[in-house]
């Protein structure tokens, strides 16, 4: 069933604006929302203000809404209180929402900070359990496993997509292997409202030739993207945390911060 009505949360961040562009048109209803302040709405546009963790709010944000894109939410890591309100009473709010709604489908944006204490030297692929490296990517294996109970309790089509790194650009050695460019974003978010799956996780990454996942999951559904951060390298290569957790590990700078466990296993 073609979407007719998109919901799209998290509109008036750094994804939200770039897609805002990107979308223009292409559905016949697109509803931005955040709690932050957007540009004025368009043709086929509405602008909602909402806070994700207000249920009422996100009820009547949801109706009508026949897909939704689930960017809304803290997208760093903050302390619990800031990431319950927002990662998880406003993903469950959100799913909530779209059952009522009767909504066909949910793309979710995880991190791979969901998956960030796997080393760099592990290949993981869509079956690879979360080894969170924050509360913020804790938050996102939680919304994984609601997008999960959302479709297989509710039939509400859910992907969720473990996101590397998506900017204009790669700014560091590590996003070589994470990029995802803007253009991949958007080919992701087309699949994820196009294709025919019940329940998936795939991964949020550009053609990278340094990538650390193997994504074949997302190929299977119709992802083909046409970027590789490696045409940066010259640039970026030699730019490292100097703490050797963060590169060890996939989820670089979100691994050290208030670390106090024992080395030991990551040696084995
Ligand atoms: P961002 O921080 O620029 O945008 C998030 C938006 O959510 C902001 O506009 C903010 O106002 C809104 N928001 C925060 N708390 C809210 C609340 N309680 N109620 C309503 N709105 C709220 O993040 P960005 O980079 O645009 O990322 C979008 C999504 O993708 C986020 O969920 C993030 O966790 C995820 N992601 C992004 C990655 C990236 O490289 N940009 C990598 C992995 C995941
Ligand atoms: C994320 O999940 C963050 O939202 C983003 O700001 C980056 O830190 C990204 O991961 C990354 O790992 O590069």
């Amino acid at each position: 069933m073609a979407v007719t009505a998109l919901l799209v949360t998290g509109a008036a961040g750094g994804i939200g604006r770039m897609l805002r562009g990107a979308l223009a048109g292409r559905y016949p209803l697109i509803r931005w929302s955040d709690r932050a302040p957007m540009a004025p709405p368009g043709v086929g546009e509405e602008t909602v203000i909402a806070d994700l963790s207000d249920a009422a709010a996100v009820e009547a944000l949801t109706a009508g809404m026949d897909a939704i894109l689930h960017l809304g939410g803290c997208s760093i890591e903050a302390d619990w209180p800031t990431i319950m309100a927002a990662n998880l009473h406003g993903v469950v709010n959100l799913y909530e929402g779209a059952r009522k709604a009767g909504t066909q489908r949910v793309i979710f944006a995880s991190s791979n900070h969901a998956i960030g204490f796997w080393r760099r030297s592990d290949r993981l692929d869509h079956e690879s359990p979360p080894r969170p490296d924050s509360r913020y990517g804790l938050s996102k294996a939680f919304g994984e496993d609601v997008a999960a109970y959302y479709a297989f309790k509710h039939g509400i089509r859910s992907l969720s997509l473990r996101i590397g790194s998506c900017f204009e650009r790669p700014t560091n050695r590590r996003m070589l292997s994470t990029w995802l460019s803007y253009a991949d974003f958007v080919r992701l978010v087309e699949v994820g409202l196009t294709a025919e799956f019940h329940h998936e996780i795939v991964y949020g990454v550009s053609r990278n030739t340094r990538s650390w996942w193997d994504n074949s999951n997302a190929y299977r559904l119709g992802y083909d993207p046409q970027d590789d951060a490696e045409r940066f390298a010259p640039e970026v290569e030699g730019i490292v945390s100097d703490i050797p957790l963060d590169e060890a590990f996939q989820g670089g700078q979100f691994c050290s911060p208030e670390f106090t466990g024992s080395t030991d296993w990551i040696r084995t």
